[in-house]
């Protein structure tokens, strides 16, 4: 809808683009700065434009990834009631994945470019999709801990400098905080339940944990975007900010579970007021970046057997809407 509405040529991707207006950058940052939104048909950088096109696409790739390892376990949930919830939460991904392909669109770029970059495995999605959801009680983990570290670092690009992005992140993040409660009520029914349902609860816990401290990026020193994204007020917290302020909001709630989590390392530092905890193998996180975890192949399958399989409805969908072009063009010149 945006898309055509831009009055501005799309980003060039090539090299030998012309260097930005100084005094268009200067009026750019000024708002930015100033905390108002930049709107689609506003000028902005083309490495800004650039940068959204990367972050909203990559995260609206992720919630439809994301719809895969909870599908898993949709014919199995243990109860009507655990189904229909799982169903609602899985359906609500995909709707997130609508609104951020619908922002992304606003800057330029089709939807279909931004599939085809997914398909050809040129774009990334969240690492913590490529792990397998073996148990039951993956479904609580996944609920209380990657919708909650999704939330803490979502809450703040409600804030983002781009107004298409900010707004969609308002209503994913009321989504999102149900589904993080959903998920933490899985976890107190089993971490109450039998001793066995204790121990499913534990051992996904202790598969989970260090790949969701994963999702917030690479260390600050490591993390290449993150001086752009701050100055641009899309980032308004560093990667290992946010890793430590679910650090500390989690703790509590997996204590109060009474499910310790698998890090020795993990000690609260009166002196900080922090919890200090272990190195993160980023050498795993590297290997799942790069197409090697353990179901990266299988959710690109997934993924791209889905977009086969739907080749059809999309091609009767343009047909249908052709024929109907044609009979209001055709009633039109019969009236003249
Ligand atoms: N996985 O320089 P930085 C969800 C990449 S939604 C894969 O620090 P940046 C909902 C990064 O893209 C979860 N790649 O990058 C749900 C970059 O690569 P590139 C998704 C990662 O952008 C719940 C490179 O590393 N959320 O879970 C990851 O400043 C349950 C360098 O990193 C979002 O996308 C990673 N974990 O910061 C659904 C939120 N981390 O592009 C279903 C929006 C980093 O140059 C079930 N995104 N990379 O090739 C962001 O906030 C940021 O993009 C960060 C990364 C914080 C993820």
């Amino acid at each position: 809808m945006y898309t055509q509405a831009l009055n501005e040529k799309a980003p060039s991707r090539d090299a030998n683009a012309p260097p930005e207006d100084a005094k268009m950058l200067a009026r750019f940052q000024a708002v930015v700065d100033a905390e108002d939104k930049i709107e689609p048909n506003d000028w902005m950088p083309p490495s800004y434009r650039r940068t959204l096109q990367r972050q909203i696409s990559q995260h609206a790739h992720s919630e439809v990834i994301g719809m895969q390892p909870e599908g898993n376990w949709l014919t199995r949930a243990p109860s009507l009631k655990r189904k229909a919830t799982l169903l609602a939460k899985i359906q609500d991904e995909a709707g997130h994945g609508l609104y951020l392909y619908s922002a992304a669109e606003t800057l330029g770029m089709s939807r279909e470019e931004y599939y085809e970059q997914l398909l050809s495995g040129r774009a990334k999605y969240s690492s913590i999709f490529n792990y397998p959801t073996l148990t039951w009680a993956d479904m609580g983990v996944i609920g209380w801990l990657v919708d909650g570290a999704a939330i803490m670092n979502q809450i703040p690009l409600c804030r983002c400098s781009y107004g298409p992005y900010a707004r969609a992140m308002i209503r994913i993040c009321k989504e999102e905080s149900f589904h993080q409660r959903q998920g933490y009520e899985i976890m107190v029914t089993l971490s109450r339940g039998s001793p066995a349902q204790k121990a499913m609860a534990q051992e996904a816990l202790n598969r989970f944990w260090w790949p969701v401290l994963m999702m917030f990026g690479p260390s600050d020193k490591e993390s290449m975007h993150s001086a752009d994204s701050t100055k641009w007020k899309i980032k308004r917290f560093s990667n290992d900010e946010l890793r430590q302020k679910f650090i500390d909001a989690t703790i509590p709630q997996g204590q109060h579970l009474g499910l310790t989590f698998p890090d020795p390392n993990l000690k609260f530092n009166d002196a900080t007021g922090h919890w200090d905890y272990g190195e993160i193998d980023w050498s795993e996180f590297r290997r799942v970046l790069a197409g090697d975890g353990p179901c990266n192949r299988q959710r690109m399958k997934a993924r791209q057997a889905a977009e086969a399989n739907g080749a059809w409805v999309r091609e009767a969908a343009r047909a249908h809407a052709e024929k109907r072009r044609q009979r209001s063009a055709a009633a039109k010149i019969a009236a003249e």
